[in-house]
């Protein structure tokens, strides 16, 4: 297999809503299905938007998992009769044709007592990550947890007789990870599944086994019964091997069905299916079972609008433990591929392989350290982030969220300048990530009109320094009411600057604490009947606090205004100011600036109204 990985640097920008958790309301609603429910495409169950947003809200914001690939392979760790077996460890059994029987003696050898589930738990905690996801049974048939169903599991078949799983799933839920399960339908041991394809258990989709119907009634699904209602509720049922012949897309669709109507939260992989594109991963057209697409060993060149994925990969050349692959990648190289996954809008699930004795590899151990060592300081520009909005960034990656762009520098620049295509005046302001006082860096702006932030001449951390630029906000956009009028209310404002804000209650409704004559409020609202329009503000200003001068801006004319007494900061009045024209339809800024503040503060300003004029 490849193990090739693409870091391209292009991007797509990418758009995802993200709605609040209700996953007691979504299963509510998942059990009295809407008249009008809009079926999603990637779902066989009548879920709509909303609900699928909801399901979908915690792996999204999640961003980085850890796989284990774990299993009677690690006996064996990629040695077989003395020989070294070429490729990844946990395929030992078919690229070394070993027979049933004499696999089956790895298993009455595993006895893994050094297994720590707390320990595992604490090294994906401490790395930043926030689920796991273990093989609970692998292409080789073993299962790693009690099976009432079968015997080829750690209790019957093992001198180990503890439950993995059930360990893990308490831990798991005392350090608040989700736990997931990777799950073969690929299964080389079952007599009515590969077992007899003996030696090519893997034939690639060339044969059937007449019996492969009863495996999936009897064998498969009482296991994956098992597996959500003793071991969860798990976050992701994450299947493979289901390239095999026997296995159709009706089947993937009911499987998909199947594992929902157990957990109906729960988020299922697209190999649940036959629907992905080799090990890009990516989910063909036409087909829909399976909630998120797994390309392998590669990360897409780009993000991909509206579509989950997550790229899973590992850390040296094998999922399984092989004891002398020893390539491992770099630090820098591991967090570079968290972060160019993260600023496309996928999730990184980075693969342990631990040993036959249960220890996950002292490699993987630092690396997982040191991410850790990063995320604990950045971690906010990983959780919760989408895709990043440029094509492409010479110095690195961009992901972003709720007002903020993260600047993932990857190449620091020598002249101390970070050049980013923004234009100036989008930006409130940057700093440091990992820097606690968040001091201010300086802005300004090229001929181009790009941004230029002003850095420190030393990259302050040499892997990954992020800077967070903060963009200004938006105003929501008001309409035009029947009549022709707009109504700006201070709820609705922009306020930018350090002391003014919105206040209500007691008779307030208004712009307030306005004592910085620097401080100004804008709206944005939409035209369609053009015309002439009077201006008219609504405020108060208490005795003796009046006198300021302000200037209200829109559409490229001006009026100026001067507040005076109302006698009290809740006695509004209304002020026709003067007349603008707006000749023609569209989406307008308007904007009022105080000019002077002789006083304790400029006004109260509760809305200002565009009222049309008839002639
Ligand atoms: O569990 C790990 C591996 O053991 C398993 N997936 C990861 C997560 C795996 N890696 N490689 N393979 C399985 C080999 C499968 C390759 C192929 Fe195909 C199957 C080539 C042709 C059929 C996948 C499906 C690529 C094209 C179609």
């Amino acid at each position: 297999m490849s193990n090739k990985t693409t870091t391209s640097q292009t991007y797509a920008r990418v758009h995802k809503c993200r709605i609040s958790p209700a996953i007691v309301i979504m299963v509510l609603s998942f059990l009295v299905i809407p008249a009008c429910a809009q079926i999603t495409a990637k779902s066989a169950l009548p879920e709509n938007k909303q609900q699928r947003d909801e399901r979908m809200q915690w792996w999204r914001e999640a961003r980085f998992g850890m796989f284990i690939h774990w299993g009677v392979n690690s006996v064996p760790a990629g040695t077989y009769k003395g020989k070294r077996i070429p490729g990844i460890g946990e395929w030992i059994m078919e690229r070394a044709d070993i027979p049933v029987a004499e696999y089956e003696q790895f298993a009455k050898q595993f006895n893994p007592v050094k297994f720590n589930a707390d320990q595992w738990v604490q090294i994906a905690r401490n790395a930043g990550m926030k689920y796991i996801v273990i093989t609970s049974k692998h292409h080789d048939g073993f299962c790693l947890w009690d099976s009432k169903v079968g015997n080829y599991d750690i209790m019957d078949a093992s001198p180990f007789k503890r439950d993995i799983l059930k360990e893990l799933s308490d831990s798991c839920k005392k350090h608040t990870i989700r736990l997931c399960f990777y799950h073969s339908i690929m299964d080389w041991h079952h007599p009515d599944a590969q077992a007899p394809f003996y030696p090519n258990y893997d034939d690639r989709g060339e044969r059937s086994n007449p019996n492969f119907a009863r495996y999936v009634k009897t064998y498969m699904k009482p296991q994956l019964r098992e597996l959500i209602t003793n071991y969860g509720p798990l976050g992701v049922l994450w299947f493979d091997g289901e390239w095999i012949k026997d296995w159709t897309e009706p089947q993937g669709r009911d499987l998909y069905n199947y594992v929902r109507s157990l957990q109906p939260d729960i988020i299922v992989n697209n190999r649940v299916g036959k629907g992905r594109k080799g090990m890009q991963g990516l989910t063909k057209e036409g087909y829909f079972a399976g909630d998120f697409s797994t390309p392998e060993q590669e990360i897409p060149p780009t993000g991909l609008a509206g579509v989950d994925w997550e790229t899973c990969m590992t850390m040296n050349d094998t999922w399984g433990f092989k004891s002398y692959d020893h390539n491992w990648k770099s630090l820098e190289d591991l967090i570079h591929k968290l972060v160019d996954i993260a600023s496309k809008g996928g999730n990184f699930l980075l693969n342990v392989g631990p040993t036959a004795e249960g220890i996950i590899p002292e490699a993987s151990v630092e690396r997982l350290e040191d991410m850790g060592k990063w995320m604990a300081k950045n971690s906010e520009s990983i959780y919760g982030t989408t895709a990043s909005p440029f094509e492409k960034l010479p110095w690195g990656r961009c992901t972003t969220k709720s007002g903020k762009l993260y600047l993932h520098v990857f190449d620091w620049p020598k002249d101390g300048e970070l050049k980013v295509p923004l234009p100036r005046n989008d930006v409130i302001k940057a700093y440091l990530l990992a820097h606690k006082d968040r001091a201010e860096l300086l802005l300004g702006s090229d001929d181009n009109g790009n941004l230029i932030v002003t850095v420190p001449r030393r990259a302050p951390d040499k892997v990954n320094t992020v800077i967070v630029l903060e963009k200004e906000a938006e105003p929501a956009v008001t309409s035009q009411a029947k009549d022709g009028s707009v109504t700006l209310k201070a709820s609705n404002a922009v306020v930018r600057g350090t002391n003014a804000r919105y206040e209500s209650g007691g008779g307030k409704d208004n712009i307030g604490f306005w004592t910085n004559p620097d401080d100004y409020v804008i709206w944005r609202f939409n035209v369609t009947k053009t015309g002439t329009f009077n201006a008219e503000v609504t405020f108060a200003c208490a005795a003796g606090a009046g006198g300021s001068r302000y200037v209200l801006a829109v559409g490229g004319q001006e009026l100026a205004g001067t507040v005076k007494d109302t006698g009290g900061w809740t006695s509004f009045v209304t002020e026709k100011l003067g007349t603008v024209k707006i000749t023609r339809p569209g989406t307008y800024n308007l904007s009022v600036k105080p000019k002077t503040m002789p006083r304790s503060a400029v006004m109260n300003l509760k809305s200002v109204t565009l009222v049309p004029i008839r002639k």
